[in-house]
């Protein structure tokens, strides 16, 4: 056991003050197990945090963070903690603080008329889009771990998700933020404005910051009418080429109505068969890749039935699907859904791997993964390529697994480095992003400078600077 400064322990006793003995754990308490906070999701990083601080309300988040402030002590924003990048957690050092944000979960307002909700950082995804549906609406950030992540941290991350095809990233969905900066002030931006040019975007600023810049501690998100009918559909497409055209065609025949639109690859679902066999993946085996696709329609299920058939009968025609199901039912369709968000827990039964996320101009999709497939296969003998993800908004998971049989560890310490390179070096060629929706965290950090504007980095730092000149606001990620 280390050994705490004096200042350490007038800082816990401080801390404990503002938010109770309850809510301050740390080492020194030997039945503490404050693993769940240290730990990444993908369990690349187990750190060691001074303590986590799980305040009730703004005002103990301000004021644990002045507390903080005073004696230079980093803090490391916390929400459900399934974030992919290594963002959310503590260094090693036993000096940072991690602030929980989970007591702070309730939904403050709902404003029918407005068409808002305004909630706690901390309130789970789920229990978000809960709180919508029950009151007539839908809240549609969708993704895979939304029954444990927070609003927070979709803030923090900008996250993307299933359906950002027709709503948009959370970015899209967020009306006013209520912040706590490095300083420990509050801004009160809880606006439910959709027009306001009174100067710089503080919002936009804050939202995808990672943490970095100021603590988000709630938000006034947007509303939207329920859809009449949501239909699912799954088709086997022979080529990356023939679900870019699909895509050209749902765009087409479902306007507005198409709300997502996933692509898989074959080795991605055998994953899933493998490992999940009782999901019983349809049309994988007879198809490089399969598309899962939803069609919300405002007027009813037989609109959408139609529309769907008619599409689908369209892309045969025309060569581009080989093979499709239309979901017959919720259920049958909430099972479709089910299968495409199992990839990623599929992959972790698999073994270690390394993921990117990127984005690419849709366009250009099908000659990157052709290109950056074949350079791989030669760099890396016997890769096995985890290609999946928000085809209808060019982001893909590209994600790489070890060659079958082969240690996940010595395949991450051998190759990590020259296969992220390889990656970022042809999104760099076909004008894309090293991250579309996890952000940077402090695995890209090192990264990024190589791929971003150079002046936009400047100005990035211009900012933590100005904002945060003690860099005590999740130091070491976004900018290394
Ligand atoms: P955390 O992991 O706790 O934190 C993430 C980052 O946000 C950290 O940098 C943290 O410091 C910061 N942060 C957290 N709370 C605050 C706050 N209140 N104020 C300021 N900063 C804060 N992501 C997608 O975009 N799309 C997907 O489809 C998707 N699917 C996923 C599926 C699975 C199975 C898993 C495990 C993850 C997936 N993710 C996806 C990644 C992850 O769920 C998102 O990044 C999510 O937004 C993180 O929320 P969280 O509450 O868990 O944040
Ligand atoms: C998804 O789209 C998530 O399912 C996770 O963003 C992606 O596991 C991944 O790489
Ligand atoms: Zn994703």
């Amino acid at each position: 056991m280390t050994t705490l400064t004096q200042t350490q322990n007038d800082l816990i006793a401080q801390l404990r003050a503002i938010c109770g003995t309850a809510n301050v754990l740390t080492h020194e308490d030997p039945s503490a197990d404050l693993s769940p906070w240290e730990q990444d999701w993908r369990k690349r990083v187990h750190g060691r945090a001074l303590a986590v601080v799980r305040p009730g309300d703004t005002a103990q988040v301000a004021a644990v963070v002045k507390a903080c402030a005073a004696t230079g002590t980093s803090i490391v924003p916390q929400g459900g903690n399934t974030g992919l990048v290594v963002g959310g957690v503590p260094d090693g050092s036993g000096t940072q603080i991690v602030l929980s944000m989970t007591r702070m979960n309730a939904v403050r307002a709902i404003d029918p008329a407005n068409l808002t909700i305004t909630v706690e950082a901390g309130c789970v995804l789920k229990n978000l889009q809960t709180a919508a549906e029950n009151a007539g609406f839908l809240f549609p950030l969708s993704l895979g771990a939304e029954g444990s992540c927070t609003i927070g941290g979709n803030l923090g991350t900008n996250a993307g998700g299933t359906q950002v095809v027709r709503y948009g990233n959370t970015r899209e969905l967020c009306l006013g933020l209520e912040v706590v900066t490095a300083q420990g002030e509050v801004w009160h931006g809880l606006t439910g404005l959709r027009k306001d040019n009174t100067g710089y975007d503080l919002r936009n600023l804050m939202i995808g910051s990672e943490g970095t810049l100021g603590i988000i501690t709630a938000a006034t998100l947007k509303l939207y009418p329920q859809p009449a009918a949501q239909l699912t559909a799954w088709a086997a497409v022979p080529s990356m080429e023939a679900a870019v055209q699909l895509l050209g065609l749902a765009h087409q025949r479902l306007g507005p109505g198409l709300t997502g639109f996933e692509v898989m690859n074959q080795f991605s679902l055998s994953l899933v068969d493998k490992h999940y066999p009782q999901l019983r993946v349809p049309l994988w085996q007879g198809s490089p890749w399969c598309v899962l696709l939803e069609n919300s329609d405002s007027e009813n299920e037989q609109h959408a039935r139609g529309q769907f058939e008619a599409l689908l009968e369209s892309a045969m025609d025309s060569g581009c699907v080989h093979d499709a199901i239309v979901a017959e039912s919720l259920s049958q369709a909430r099972g479709l859904w089910h299968i495409r968000e199992s990839i990623t827990l599929a992959q972790v039964q698999e073994g270690l791997n390394i993921k990117h996320d990127i984005s690419i101009p849709v366009s250009r999709i099908p000659d990157f993964v052709a290109e950056t497939d074949a350079l791989l296969a030669r760099e890396v003998p016997g890769v096995r390529m985890v290609d999946f993800g928000h085809l209808g908004d060019g982001n893909l998971h590209y994600n790489v697994q070890a060659p079958e049989g082969g240690d996940g560890k010595a395949f991450l310490h051998d190759f990590e480095d020259k296969v992220n390179t390889l990656v970022f070096d042809q999104v760099l060629k076909f004008k894309g992003s090293i991250s579309a929706e996890h952000g940077v965290g402090e695995l890209k950090a090192a990264k990024l400078p190589y791929y971003k504007d150079p002046t936009a980095m400047a100005m990035m730092r211009a900012l933590k600077t100005a904002l945060d000149p003690q860099n005590t606001l999740n130091p070491g990620r976004i900018l290394a």
